[in-house]
């Protein structure tokens, strides 16, 4: 079955505020380590497209997915070399859910506020949505999921609109996804229930609105698993206390990223991306400029969005289903999960309700020709 819109509501609509409120208390995305990351990142240098920083930060992916299948993908654009890092975890189970996050940083800090054109340390833009993948990476296999998921790092997001008198090449925004979504077939774009993109999601002071396009289910499974975890303002969470104002979907922003390539081919999508970064101007403050530096980022922010995605596939949520097995080697998993499919629960269903249909229409015929042969009797009498 093709994986759907109709399957990301059908099950959240299931879940109870209860079940979401007791999963909370499991979650185990550790931000700290996450932060730990975007530091080792940095220190790496600059990781544009083609560069030793790029190199040197697939090889750091591939020691920190041990236990992944991972995959480089080669492509070129102009005279850019460009490498996407698939890696994939329960491969050919269930539905697909797909994070995606750019591991390339910018060839120029070119934004108008930028005193000094050097290439951006990208703490936040590029480091920060790596480190949450990673950090979901580690977790993912303690928690017994029964579905596919790949992780897809993708190089050359940001290279768009460079100026080329600059010594630099410009390439499209988001080629990389591009070039990603290119390479699958109508096949794995049909079993993917939801791709996710991390980007920008450090900054210390986060604010996050929703970002078009997108797929609206996947942005109100956001909005209510936020709330619950107290990142709303105003809306009460899971203890009965007011949130912060991390997510507001009110505020809606066209947004050229990762997850256009693969929205436009059909696959439901979401881009968290926080666009005011030092700044309440979006795209604007460190964004793109000498400033994109370590200190701005936080553990806290990194823990608070690594989180909510570990929430969305513990429930199932991006999934569209019941999405951990009775995995005995799960330490995590809750017991309140049921390890029967959804199929064969809506099988089951259907034969109830089947069963009680024609036992209902045999009690009907039964008594229509008992009623019947009473008149038909008493007529009889009567002559
Ligand atoms: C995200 C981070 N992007 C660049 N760095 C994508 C983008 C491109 C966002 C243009 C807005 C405008
Ligand atoms: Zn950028």
């Amino acid at each position: 079955m093709p994986a759907g819109n109709s399957m990301l509501i059908s099950h959240e609509s299931e879940i109870q505020d209860s079940l979401i409120c007791e999963t909370i208390d499991f979650l185990s995305f550790n931000g700290s380590l996450a932060n730990q990351s975007v530091h080792e990142q940095v220190d790496m240098g600059p990781r544009t497209p083609g560069s030793n920083g790029s190199h040197s930060l697939r090889m750091y992916l591939l020691d920190h997915l041990r236990g992944w299948d991972l995959t480089f993908q080669n492509h070129q654009y102009k005279e850019l070399n460009i490498t996407n890092v698939e890696a994939v975890y329960n491969s050919g189970m269930g539905n697909i859910v797909v994070l995606m996050a750019h591991y390339d940083t910018r060839q120029l800090a070119d934004s108008v506020l930028s005193n000094n054109e050097s290439p951006p340390d990208g703490a936040n833009d590029g480091a920060s949505g790596v480190a949450a993948l990673l950090e979901l990476g580690r977790i993912i296999p303690e928690l017994g999921l029964n579905h596919e998921i790949r992780l897809v790092f993708t190089d050359a997001e940001d290279q768009g609109n460079l100026d080329e008198s600059k010594n630099v090449t410009s390439i499209p925004w988001a080629t990389g996804s591009q070039r990603w979504v290119e390479n699958l077939s109508q096949t794995e774009i049909d079993g993917i229930s939801s791709l996710i993109v991390l980007d920008m999601i450090g900054d210390k002071d986060l604010d996050f609105g929703k970002t078009i396009p997108a797929n609206n289910t996947l942005w109100d499974i956001t909005q209510r698993l936020a709330k619950l975890m107290g990142l709303v303002e105003s809306e009460t969470d899971c203890d009965g206390e007011l949130g912060e104002p991390v997510f507001d979907i009110s505020d809606v922003n066209y947004i050229t990223d990762d997850h256009v390539p693969p929205h436009n081919v059909g696959i439901p999508v979401m881009d968290i991306i926080d666009i005011r970064y030092g700044s309440e101007e979006v795209l604007s403050g460190h964004w793109h400029t000498e400033n994109d530096t370590i200190d701005k980022v936080s553990a806290e922010s990194l823990e608070k969005v690594g989180k909510l995605v570990e929430l969305g596939l513990r429930l199932g949520m991006w999934s569209g289903s019941n999405s951990t097995s009775n995995d005995s080697n799960s330490n995590s998993s809750l017991s309140s999960n049921d390890p029967i499919s959804d199929t064969s629960i809506e099988n089951e269903e259907n034969t109830y309700r089947l069963m009680i249909g024609l036992f209902v229409f045999l009690f009907i015929l039964i008594s229509s020709l008992a009623g019947a042969w009473v008149i038909f009797a008493e007529k009889q009498g009567e002559v």
